[in-house]
């Protein structure tokens, strides 16, 4: 199938949104694999935003990440949910993030935008291996998956 998975990772627990994110990705079909909150090291956290260690935001994101709320470390499991998922998150300023997305209905300054997407096949890979060891990675059957579902 073309099925893939993307990383999901809402930032504030703080927030008390955690079930409300969860519950878009579930109701749009995509698939659970995995979910724990951590609050990532500095390691982790440098490591995961790798990629922006150039710009003047970097250092301010790694400190808000590893401040001491945790995060919600997940990963969603479907068909186009990596460019699906960075819909239902919304663009990066929340001040151009559509209503219905959970930046704009949630979020109002880019800083603060709640939650990370993977934005690429390529960045997906990266960040689920970073994040999660391959037996908290399993394989499961949904229940409308199955052609006897009980
Ligand atoms: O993928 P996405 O989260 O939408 O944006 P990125 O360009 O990857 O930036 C990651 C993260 O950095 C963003 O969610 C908030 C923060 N950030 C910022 O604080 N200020 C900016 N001007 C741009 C990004
Ligand atoms: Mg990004």
């Amino acid at each position: 199938t073309d099925s893939e998975r993307s990383f999901v990772m809402p930032d504030g627990m703080s927030r008390q949104l955690v079930g409300k994110i969860v519950q878009r990705f579930e109701e749009r079909g995509f698939k659970l694999v995995a979910i724990k909150s951590l609050v990532p090291s500095q390691d982790l956290a440098k490591e995961h935003y790798e990629d922006l260690s150039a710009r003047p935001f970097y250092a301010g994101l790694v400190k808000y990440i590893t401040s001491g709320t945790p995060v919600v470390a997940m990963v969603w499991e479907g068909k186009d949910v990596i460019r699906q998922g960075r819909r239902i998150v919304g663009a990066t300023n929340p001040q151009e993030s559509d209503p219905g997305s959970i930046r704009g209905q949630y979020a109002v300054s880019v800083g603060r935008n709640l939650i990370h997407a993977s934005d690429s096949f390529d960045a997906a890979t990266k960040e689920i291996g970073l994040w999660f060891t391959e037996s908290e990675l399993p394989e499961y059957t949904l229940n409308l998956e199955r052609t006897n579902a009980t």
